[in-house]
């Protein structure tokens, strides 16, 4: 499976076209329009999620509910568009409309002073149009079709805030999967410990209330995945590291663990590995999973347990100094309309994109063409995995 996304974040419209999915596979709009609603979600979100309220349309490639096999195309509109015609048409426009709405004081830590520089753009509008979060629509309109494939194959994806402008959720060592869905989901920061909701809120306030932003820590778990997933053969087939670059991918994502993580550092072996056991009921198991499902670059069966970390959003109110592109003046940076925190918004786009990898690592692994072929393969070889 292979997708690309387009589209600016003022523009007309998103849109992804992904190739590579088995025909026969149940996919209806509504199951993406779900995880773009979850997305748009979150306490500390700016004006911006007043104005959009995402519905995909699918306009290839899915037929009376199935999928056909052949590329799908997703659509999400932005509402906004209607405000931003001229600022962003395709279409030529007068002189004096040409500098509405430019940007010339590159904000600290954002894409607009590099883009500028490496595409040759005086107005880097045209940077952030392109680099704004907004784009990470089309990357949860398709993970909502990866996490499908998983749901249809038995495999569970979660996610949750773990850390929020340095408040941290206290999480229950024995909880499950199914209760960080649930209890994440009723949380306005998707958190699973509520007794850090409301002292997290109220940070969120302030920081809006000081022009400023704040960040965070996501944890993705995925439960019931077959071991074997990636490979170690070569460095760019090992599983964890594409996942790595996934999380790393997300707008503002600054570094990534899996289970313990950085922690290891600071452990001997003999609390880091874990130990192998077996049983006729359930196959191969690890006693603990401080490895967080990954042995050699490939999945060991146990839950995938990933981490990503997320700067503050760099567009503040209270703006940082810069320069001024063209006088070349110390400025203020430009102020964009924005959020004081999307880190529980950021917490459903990780989810998302750790689904596509793994869906394709999936479709990659095992036959694709029909979505039927597809159980069987993952089916049989869940069998054969447990009495190896
Ligand atoms: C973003 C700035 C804001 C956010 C946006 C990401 O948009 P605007 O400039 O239109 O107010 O709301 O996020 C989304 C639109 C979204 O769908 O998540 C940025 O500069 O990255």
């Amino acid at each position: 499976m292979r997708y690309l996304t387009a589209g600016e974040s003022h523009g007309p419209e998103l849109t992804a076209i992904i190739e590579g999915l088995p025909a026969g596979m149940p996919l209806l709009a509504e199951d993406i329009n779900l995880e773009l609603a979850r997305r748009q979600a979150g306490y500390g979100r700016g004006g911006r999620m007043k104005i959009e309220k995402d519905q995909v349309r699918i306009t290839s490639g899915v037929r009376h509910g199935k999928t056909l096999g052949s590329p799908i195309t997703l659509i999400v509109e932005n509402r906004d568009w209607k405000n931003w015609q001229t600022v962003m048409a395709s279409e030529e426009v007068p002189k004096k409309e040409q500098t509405m709405r430019q940007v010339t004081h590159p904000r600290p830590g954002h894409a607009d002073l590099v883009g500028g520089m490496k595409y040759h753009h005086a107005d880097l509008r045209n940077v952030l149009e392109r680099s704004s979060a907004r784009e990470t629509t089309m990357r949860v309109a398709v993970g909502a079709i990866a996490k499908k494939l998983l749901k249809e194959l038995e495999i569970e994806v979660a996610g949750h805030v773990t850390v929020l402008g340095g408040i941290k959720a206290e999480i229950p060592a024995e909880i499950s999967l199914t209760e960080i869905k649930e209890r994440s989901e009723k949380s306005e920061v998707r958190v699973v410990d509520p007794n850090v909701e409301e002292q997290m809120k109220q940070l969120i306030d302030q920081t809006k209330k000081n022009g400023d932003t704040i960040g965070g820590v996501v944890e993705v778990l995925v439960g019931n995945v077959p071991a074997g997933l990636g490979s170690y053969v070569q460095w760019d087939t090992k599983l964890d590291a594409k996942l790595a670059q996934a999380i790393v991918g997300i707008n503002a994502f600054k570094g990534v663990e899996f289970g313990v993580g950085f922690e290891a550092a600071n452990l001997p072996g003999s609390k880091v590995m874990d130990e192998i056991i077996w049983s006729k009921a359930t196959g191969y198991r690890r006693k603990t999973n401080h490895l967080g499902g990954f042995e050699g670059g490939m999945t060991n069966g146990e839950t995938i347990i990933v981490k990503g970390v997320m700067k503050p959003i760099p567009t503040l109110y209270k703006p940082l100094m810069s320069v001024d592109i063209k006088t070349k003046e110390p400025y203020k940076a430009s102020v964009e309309r924005s959020d004081s925190t999307a880190v529980p918004a950021a917490s459903v786009v990780a989810e998302n994109v750790v689904a596509t990898v793994l869906a394709t690592e999936i479709l990659a692994k095992f036959s694709s063409d029909s979505f039927a072929e597809l159980k069987e393969a993952v089916a049989n070889y869940r069998q054969y995995i447990k009495n190896f």
